[in-house]
């Protein structure tokens, strides 16, 4: 099948032609010095991980069992969205919102970036599966690296490996479809060549084919830039198959909320990168009697069940967490996860004692090595641990994972939660009038930009359903795909939605909503609503609960703070509306008239 011999590449552990054969092509024109087919199991991470470790990338904890800290290059420390684009045939498909380059185009600067790029390297294929090995149509991938690093991040946050592989074939002898994932660092080592602990490549690219369900990434070794199952499949691939296929691929947390009397719910929310959703998945009620389970942090699939409910799975099998900021008050799940080992932390601090550390978390180190492999105390000027610094740790340690989370039917949703980071304007929670203004609500979402993304900090930006920067076609088609959505079931069945923001401020900043374990109120007060149980008060924006509607009993917060991040403040609702006409303006021909309606109808009520 090919001119050149590369060690490992007629190895292949599989008789999927068009899987060997992609494998060949991408060899040929990368030119590894081997191939390596990966299998997953722990003799395969005892090995790559003590490479690691020879290379400089990792430096095993003392304090943690099967844990290693990492640092990357300083310039490769979050998704790189102005990098990122989505090649559909047609521009119309991709929209404003979206990168866009013509396909072939692309194509053509890619392969010359590939040609000879993993020169020097081992290539690894990893057939992977997103969601439940189980499912009757296992969501198969397939990415190729040339980094170690990528490899035991995606043991960790997917299922891969010959358990994933066994899938590819079906008992009946079809081969089934998989996304084809080309990543490459972009560092090719000539021979004699050191490398660097963290090769990666100043020209950078992450791109989408969505017709042809496939992705090519280069120059980055971040999250997710690089492995690839995440925000690259999961969701630009999969939402463009969800609109096509008629389901919805979001990035949204799914939590299980069971009452006092042993009711379960289950709630799905969509906040921007960094902004919550991980935290609130793994929440401690403060309120008695009310339990939160886990079921994932950062991606739902949703598809409708036959009894017309929308049913969500979880696609990922790992934490990618954002560090700063947890610790055991805001987020004590996450603590005890990660605190069972196996785990990777990119960008934190490493303490002299061997273990990791960042801003918010207990126990400042007096001396410690910073992200930046600099030496750093309390009186240092930089941080210890970059704001968008991770921990990448297994699903399967955390102490209230829901026993359900790999169940392939999925969990059936009750309620949507839309939020965003936003100092002033959006109340606590507001209740949508109905699906479409649910739609709206998500559609006109807005938040300041955090470090997850390379750029500025702090800006506000339109960021709808917290997919602004992965939605894997034109945006105006988003939306209509969402009211599709709610046309296609009962009312009745359908999830209600609601819109949370847990960071406004007041004149002097400082954050009025205790938030975390708190916010589990919210979640009380949501549920209650949906049973017909708690009151609100009718608003120009939707129902809002006046702070006698919550449960905040056992809260020792001052009541004007509680007042003031609950108060819907019309001036500033009149303030907002130039902004949403300019972003629907933005979106152009394809804004679904319904999306106008909302907007017509909220300035009507505004007065
Ligand atoms: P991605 O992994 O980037 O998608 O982020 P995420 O949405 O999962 O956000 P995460 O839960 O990791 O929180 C990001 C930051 O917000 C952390 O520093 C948290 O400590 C902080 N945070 C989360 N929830 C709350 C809250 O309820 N109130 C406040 N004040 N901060 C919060
Ligand atoms: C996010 O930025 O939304 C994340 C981290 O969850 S990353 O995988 O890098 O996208
Ligand atoms: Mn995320």
């Amino acid at each position: 099948m090919t001119s050149v011999t590369i060690p490992g590449l007629e190895s292949a552990p599989t008789t999927h032609e068009r899987l060997v054969s992609w494998v060949h092509e991408v060899a040929e024109l990368t030119t590894p010095d081997r191939v390596v087919w990966v299998d997953g199991s722990d003799a395969e991470w005892e090995r790559m991980t003590a490479q690691l470790v020879a290379a400089g990338t990792f430096v095993p904890l003392q304090k943690q069992p099967n844990s290693y800290w990492a640092a990357s290059d300083p310039d490769d420390v979050a998704r790189v969205e102005e990098r990122t684009y989505i090649c559909s045939r047609e521009q119309e498909d991709c929209g404003p919102t979206n990168n866009w380059m013509n396909p072939d185009e692309m194509k053509a600067i890619m392969t010359e970036l590939y040609r000879g790029c993993m020169r020097g390297r081992t290539m690894y294929v990893i057939p992977f599966c997103m969601g439940p090995l189980s499912a009757q149509r296992p969501m198969l991938g397939v990415e190729i690296t040339d980094s170690e690093y990528v490899v035991v991040s995606m043991r960790v946050m997917t299922r891969m490996g010959t358990k994933a592989l066994d899938r590819f074939v079906a008992e009946d002898g079809t081969e089934r479809e998989f996304v084809p994932c080309l990543h490459s660092i972009g560092a090719p080592l000539e021979p004699g060549q050191q490398d660097v602990p963290w090769p990666c490549n100043e020209t950078k690219y992450i791109t989408h084919f969505p017709e042809e369900r496939m992705i090519w990434s280069f120059g980055s070794g971040y999250g997710g830039n690089a492995l690839l199952g995440k925000k690259c499949y999961s969701l630009r691939i999969a939402s463009s198959m969800a609109r096509e296929e008629g389901w919805l691929a979001e990035h949204m947390l799914i939590l299980k909320l069971t009452s006092p009397e042993k009711q379960v719910y289950y709630v799905a929310a969509a906040f921007p990168s960094a902004c919550g959703k991980t935290n609130l998945a793994m929440l401690e009620p403060t309120i008695p009697g009310w339990k939160v389970e886990t079921l994932g942090d950062d991606i739902a699939w949703m598809h409708f069940g036959d009894d017309g409910r929308l049913y969500a799975v979880n696609p990922e099998a790992g934490f990618f967490g954002v560090a700063p900021g947890t610790n055991w008050k805001t987020n004590p799940n996450a603590m005890r996860t990660i605190a069972q080992g196996n785990s990777v932390f990119t960008n934190v601090a490493l303490t002299d004692d061997g273990d990791v550390w960042w801003e918010e978390m207990e126990n400042e180190p007096a001396h410690a090595t910073s992200w930046k492999k600099r030496d750093w105390t309390p009186d240092s000027d930089e941080k210890a641990a970059h704001p968008n610094s991770r921990y990448c740790t297994p699903m399967s340690q955390c102490p209230i994972l829901a026993p359900e989370w790999d169940d392939p039917k999925g969990v059936p949703i009750s309620a949507i939660l839309f939020g965003g980071r936003r100092a002033d304007t959006i109340p606590l929670v507001t209740e949508s009038r109905d699906w479409q203004h649910g739609v709206f609500m998500g559609a006109t979402l807005s938040s300041e930009k955090t470090a997850a993304a390379a750029g500025k900090v702090g800006e506000v930006r339109r960021d709808p359903m917290a997919m602004l920067p992965f939605i894997g076609y034109h945006a105006g088609d988003y939306f209509q795909h969402w009211i599709d959505t709610g046309k296609r079931a009962d009312a009745g069945k359908l999830p209600k939605i609601f819109y949370v923001n847990w960071f406004r401020r007041d004149e002097n900043r400082r954050i009025l909503w205790p938030g975390f374990g708190e916010n589990s109120r919210v979640l009380k007060w949501a549920i209650q609503r949906i049973e017909g149980k708690a009151a609100a008060v009718e608003t120009p924006i939707g129902h809002v609960p006046a702070a006698e509607h919550l449960d905040l009993s056992g809260l020792d917060d001052d009541p004007a703070d509680i007042e003031a991040c609950l108060k819907v403040n019309v001036d500033e609702w009149r303030a907002e509306i130039p902004g949403i006409e300019a972003w629907f303006e933005q979106i152009g021909d394809k804004l679904p008239s319904g999306m106008r309606d909302e907007l017509e109808a909220l300035k009507q009520r505004l007065g």
